[in-house]
């Protein structure tokens, strides 16, 4: 699964995606600084199944710590979107199609005020015009797509339902959208008004989560509350990338205990230098103490368990052991969208364990377990399968 991350130039993307990922890349506050897309792996975090069932984990793919597991997912980090860019302004066509496999985009949002729609320094901007403008140019950028797919499909003359999804799927698979994307859409929408076709079809398979970055600024709080009470039915997490950043550096020195998503504690204050203090007390009071943590990572855990609407299943090859073949304790934590079988798991896992496929056992119950089992979140899974 991939989570691309968005938004108009020095909104905090690069920031942002170092944050969530600790890669060094390129900040700099000047306007298109990254052109080619940033990739790497971020976390997503969830309570891991080590302590519900007292075991000592040992995964392989993945990281626990402290009974946190850090399930891995990949991050890209575009370049700066900007009003026209479906039209191909400042490179924006180049920059749309590097998120056509994402899956969920977050809206990196700079809600100081302090950057105009191009990322120039201005002052009382408001950080609205950029939700709508965003967003407006993903869904015209989709819709031009699907312009020619329906012109396309003018040309074959015919009439039939299955053969408009055929030719939609050829046609936008390329942006990530599957044949079950459309056929929700036509539920919701005709081709009729592209537009608002695209619109629907868009919401569907690459949703928005917004974040409301450089909260630690004051003028950013204000725009904060301004655009919640403004924009009611989207998810927006209050963010300050740059917060994140300064705690993992503080925590990999050893100067501070923080696990990513939480309040973190000074371990010796004597090792702090004035800055550093300084710095730890204005994380905590503005930011912390305002809105409970950094954000980064409730953004990605949001992307991924709320919006995507995915839970966690780790697969074992045995539930008496919890273990694998070779007796590492839970070692893998997958992601896996809610409403998932048993059997569409086993594929998913090899297509070969699919095709052997017998039936599963649930390590709580002990119970069997048919193909049409829907998983739950935190199940312990052993799947059966011929030899
Ligand atoms: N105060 C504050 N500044 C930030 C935050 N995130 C990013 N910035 C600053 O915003 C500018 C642009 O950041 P960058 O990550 O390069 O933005 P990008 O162009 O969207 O990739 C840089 O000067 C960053 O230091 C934040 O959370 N708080
Ligand atoms: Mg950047």
């Amino acid at each position: 699964m991939q989570i691309g991350l968005v938004g108009k130039p020095s909104c905090g993307k690069s920031s942002f995606f170092k944050a969530a990922t600790l890669i060094d890349v390129k900040i700099t506050g000047i306007p298109f600084c990254t052109i080619e897309p940033n990739v790497g792996i971020g976390y997503i975090t969830t309570d891991c199944v080590c302590k519900k069932y007292g075991v000592k984990c040992n995964p392989q793919n993945s990281i626990c710590k402290d009974g946190k597991r850090f399930i891995p997912v990949k991050l890209i980090d575009v370049a700066g979107l900007v009003p026209g860019a479906h039209e191909g302004r400042g490179l924006g066509n180049k920059f749309l199609d590097d998120l056509r496999q994402a899956s969920v985009l977050i809206h990196i949002v700079d809600c100081s005020g302090t950057r105009d729609a191009e990322g120039k320094i201005t002052t009382n901007y408001d950080p609205s015009f950029d939700v709508e403008f965003l967003e407006k140019e993903i869904d015209l950028w989709f819709a031009g797509v699907i312009k020619r797919a329906i012109e396309k499909f003018a040309r074959i003359s015919t009439s039939s339902k299955s053969d408009l999804i055929q030719v939609l799927t050829e046609n936008l698979s390329g942006l990530g959208i599957t044949k079950e994307h459309i056929s929700l859409a036509l539920e919701k929408s005709s081709i009729g008004n592209v537009e608002r076709f695209a619109n629907v079809i868009r919401r569907i398979s690459k949703p928005i989560v917004i974040a409301a970055n450089k909260i630690d600024l004051k003028s950013s709080q204000e725009n904060f509350e301004k655009l919640k009470e403004k924009y009611k039915d989207l998810l927006i997490i209050p963010t300050s990338a740059e917060a994140e950043i300064a705690l993992k550096k503080a925590s990999e020195k050893g100067l501070i205990e923080y696990l990513p998503g939480d309040d973190f504690k000074i371990l010796d204050q004597s090792r702090l230098d004035e800055e550093q203090r300084k710095g730890l007390e204005t994380i905590k009071n503005e930011v912390i103490k305002k809105y409970g943590s950094a954000g980064v990572q409730e953004c990605l855990n949001k992307a991924v368990f709320s919006v995507l609407d995915y839970i966690v299943v780790y697969p074992v090859a045995d539930i008496n052991k919890l273990s694998d073949k070779k007796g590492n304790v839970l070692p893998d934590a997958f992601l896996v969208k809610n409403g998932t079988t048993l059997k569409e798991f086993a594929f998913s896992i090899h297509s070969e364990i699919g095709e052997r496929f017998i039936g599963g056992l649930e390590a709580k119950t002990k119970r069997k377990l048919g193909a049409d089992y829907t998983l739950k979140n935190n199940d312990v899974i052993e799947i059966l399968f011929k030899r």
